[in-house]
């Protein structure tokens, strides 16, 4: 049995996964149409990841005897100055995730939900992985610093990317 407050702190982060989802095939759409198909593959299998975040919590709601109301999500940003502007958006979003996690968890605590406490620490290492993954992926295009067959090799490497892997 979950608390009223818990149910509604994981139906909002439910939400925001959903939200990070719809953010991230919106940068896949956008690389789509630039013609980078590799940075489109990373952001799909991104958007497909926060798919499976959304519905493990889900999944964990109802397994507690709580129920997730679905609302509607924020519009997502669309147009971007350049690759890196998308990659830095990325990462700004993951810590604001990140925050979100743990204001989730530091709750748990102080009710006494060691259920919830418990299975929020597969996010909690998620969000170390998802921001690191973004920062190697930023310091990588600013070594890079708008070369072209440079981009191209990166644009090759993350082609390779599929659900449940690290980027290159
Ligand atoms: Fe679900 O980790 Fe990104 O947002």
């Amino acid at each position: 049995m979950i608390s009223e407050k818990m149910n509604q702190l994981i139906n909002d982060q439910y939400h925001r996964e959903m939200f990070s989802a719809h953010q991230y095939f919106a940068m896949s759409s956008y690389f789509l149409d630039k013609d980078l198909d590799g940075f489109a593959n990373f952001f799909r299998v991104q958007a497909e990841e926060e798919i499976m975040h959304g519905l493990k919590q889900f999944d964990y709601v109802h397994e507690v005897d709580g129920k997730i109301t679905s609302g509607p999500l924020e519009a997502p940003e669309n147009e971007f100055e350049s690759v890196l502007d998308v990659f830095e958006k990325a990462l700004g979003h993951e810590r604001y995730i990140t925050q979100n996690i743990n204001a989730i968890v530091k709750a748990a605590l102080e009710e006494g939900d060691f259920a919830t406490h418990n299975f929020f620490q597969w996010f909690i290492e998620e969000q170390v992985e998802e921001e690191s993954l973004m920062r190697s992926l930023i310091a990588k295009l600013k070594l890079i610093d708008g070369n072209t067959s440079a981009l191209y090799m990166m644009n090759e490497e993350l082609m390779a990317r599929k659900a449940g892997q690290e980027a290159a």
